[in-house]
């Protein structure tokens, strides 16, 4: 068998001698290609037609991201959309290339061997400082948004958050907000909580006024877990051993979905939670239940180094997460 290399050589060689043999490449035949095409095509048709929901089409609008409930989620979605746009165009320019290539540079006959290096220097350039610009620009807004998302200011109401294997606890403050607290234990921001706090078998519900900006302070009882409300377009860590602190301001009441980001372990796909966005009145007379019902601390239920966290840190007789 001869080497490839042999093969273009008695290549040229053939063609000085005038014959047509040379580099055995299967002749190309375009009907098996067309069949594909057509067939490629009649699926994506019948993929669009075989109809868009009203939901499909919201979430094509979208990009599927959520709807923004929150005054800072908007800035997420323009950074997603922009982001979209950056890919198509590089894809555009990419693809275009790539075609361009082909048609040019294809096998014009049988036993034709194109040149098999070639360079072009402005092209070199230019993919060596499109790609470093691209990273610049994307940078650039991603620290942006990520400066309004994590942006402190003083909050209207904050809310204890504690994520704990595997379900959540949210403590809210009674009275007159201290707003320069720091979350600390003994630097809390009310002088006494009402408190809610979900379980294996119990999904809890977080209520939140709307138009207010509300500070989450995060912790966690056990392991790193991660609190985010996909229709807030942002989340953050809850880490043992620390307060994180996240702000958002609700615009849209209704009710969305929260859950846990982080794998925490077994469990990890329970840790979910309901988040209903209420008028002022209603949150004042849900706090108002909530201390009917009894729940109620002095301190936020944190969990506690001996915090038993599968049944929640909120169980009447058995508040081993509370921080007294
Ligand atoms: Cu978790």
């Amino acid at each position: 068998m001869r080497a490839v290399g042999d093969s273009l050589c008695m290549s040229e060689m053939d063609r000085e001698r005038g014959s047509s043999v040379g580099l055995q490449v299967p002749k190309f035949s375009g009907a098996p290609a067309r069949r594909a095409t057509r067939v490629a095509l009649l699926g994506v048709t019948m993929l669009v037609l075989a109809g868009c929901s009203a939901a499909d089409e919201r979430q094509i609008r979208n990009l599927a991201m959520p709807d923004r409930v929150t005054e800072q989620g908007p800035y997420t979605y323009e950074l997603w959309k922009w982001a979209w746009v950056a890919a198509m165009a590089t894809g555009i320019i990419v693809w275009g290339l790539i075609g361009y290539a082909v048609v040019k540079f294809r096998r014009r006959s049988d036993d034709e061997v194109p040149r098999q290096t070639r360079y072009n220097l402005p092209l070199e350039v230019f993919y060596t400082i499109a790609p470093v610009l691209m990273c610049i620009v994307f940078f650039f807004h991603t620290v942006r948004v990520q400066d309004v998302q994590t942006e402190i200011s003083t909050p209207d109401v904050t809310v204890e958050v504690t994520g704990q294997q595997w379900s959540w606890t949210f403590n809210y403050g009674v009275g007159e907000q201290t707003p320069d607290a720091t979350g600390e234990p003994d630097d809390y921001a009310y002088e006494s909580y009402v408190y809610t706090s979900g379980d294996g078998s119990e999904i809890p519900t977080l209520v939140l006024p709307v138009d207010q900006r509300i500070q989450f302070n995060l912790r966690s009882a056990d392991v790193i877990h991660n609190f985010g409300v996909p229709s807030f377009l942002t989340r953050m860590d809850a880490i043992p051993g620390r307060v994180n602190k996240l702000q958002v301001t609700p615009t849209v009441e209704g009710e969305y979905a929260g859950k846990c980001y982080e794998l925490c372990g077994v469990y990890h796909s329970r840790m979910l939670f309901k988040v209903k966005i209420v008028s002022q009145a209603e949150y004042d007379q849900y706090l108002a239940d909530l201390a009917d019902a009894g729940q109620t601390a002095e301190t936020p239920l944190i969990g506690g180094a001996d915090v038993t966290t599968q049944t929640g840190l909120g169980e009447d007789d058995n508040q081993e997460g509370s921080a007294e």
